[in-house]
């Protein structure tokens, strides 16, 4: 039953059919499946389908498009159903994507399982300068910053989202975390970052274990 759910769900992101993502996860939560499966084992399937279709030209930019829309549509169904066991605030992170990039869906499914795990998440949202990390950092005194790149070329904005703090004097006040697609623990640590994360689920162990908090 989950599988096959599971699969429909990857299928409506590559058919672009928001209409049917959406009574999908409806479907699912009534079925009881567990919602952080139908996304990581679904809808993320499905998009990871769409970028491939798209590298090798089947796909066009509007289909990337589509496909995005469409598994956006199932997670607003899916998201608030990740809750986890209620505790005290964990940490403060401020989470966005960097400057040049306008990829989203990683950044904020990150942010919800964060959420879900008992952090305070401060989305400042996408394209986002140093700068605006900066200041969401100082007015929300984070604990942890996060950056996402999705892009060969934004991954340096990571690097900058550093030098930046340090030039700040905030680098020893907050604890950078990286991830995104091509973004890999080599480069993280490189670039002097305090950790990087694959997935989702991998971000919030890494954000407890930043945290020195037990998960
Ligand atoms: Co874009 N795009 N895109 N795109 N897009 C990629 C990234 C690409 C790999 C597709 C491909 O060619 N196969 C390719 C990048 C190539 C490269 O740099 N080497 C690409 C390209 C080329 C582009 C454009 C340049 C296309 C064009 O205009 N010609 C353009 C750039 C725009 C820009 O940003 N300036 C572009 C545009 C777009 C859309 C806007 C159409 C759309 C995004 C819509 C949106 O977000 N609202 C889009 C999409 C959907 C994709 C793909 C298909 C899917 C991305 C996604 O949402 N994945 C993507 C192909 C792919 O990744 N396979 C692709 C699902 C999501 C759950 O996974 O984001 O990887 P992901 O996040 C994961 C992990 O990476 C990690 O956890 C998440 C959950 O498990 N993670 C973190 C992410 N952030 C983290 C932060 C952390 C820790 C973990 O700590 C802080």
């Amino acid at each position: 039953m989950a599988e096959e759910m599971h699969q429909k769900l990857a299928q409506a992101v590559i058919d672009g059919e928001a209409e049917d993502a959406v009574a999908l996860a409806n479907e699912a939560l009534e079925a009881g499946l567990d919602p952080l499966a139908c996304i990581t084992e679904g809808l993320t399937v499905g998009i990871q389908k769409v970028g491939k279709l798209f590298a090798s030209g089947e796909y066009y930019l509007p289909d990337l498009i589509i496909g995005a829309d469409t598994m956006k549509a199932a997670l607003d169904i899916l998201e608030p159903m990740l809750v986890g066991e209620k505790r005290e605030v964990v940490g403060r992170v401020v989470m966005g994507t960097v400057e040049g990039d306008l990829h989203e869906i990683g950044k904020t499914l990150v942010g919800a399982l964060l959420t879900a795990n008992g952090f305070q998440v401060i989305d400042i949202g996408i394209d986002k300068k140093s700068e605006e990390f900066i200041i969401a950092i100082k007015q929300h005194e984070a604990d942890i910053v996060g950056a996402s790149a999705l892009l060969t070329t934004t991954m340096p904005q990571q690097k900058k989202l550093i030098e930046s703090l340090e030039e700040a004097g905030l680098r020893d006040k907050v604890k950078v975390m990286v991830g995104g697609a091509p973004v890999t623990e080599s480069f993280a640590n490189e670039i002097g970052a305090d950790g990087y994360a694959e997935d989702a689920i991998s971000a919030v162990d890494l954000a407890f274990r930043l945290m020195d908090a037990p998960p």
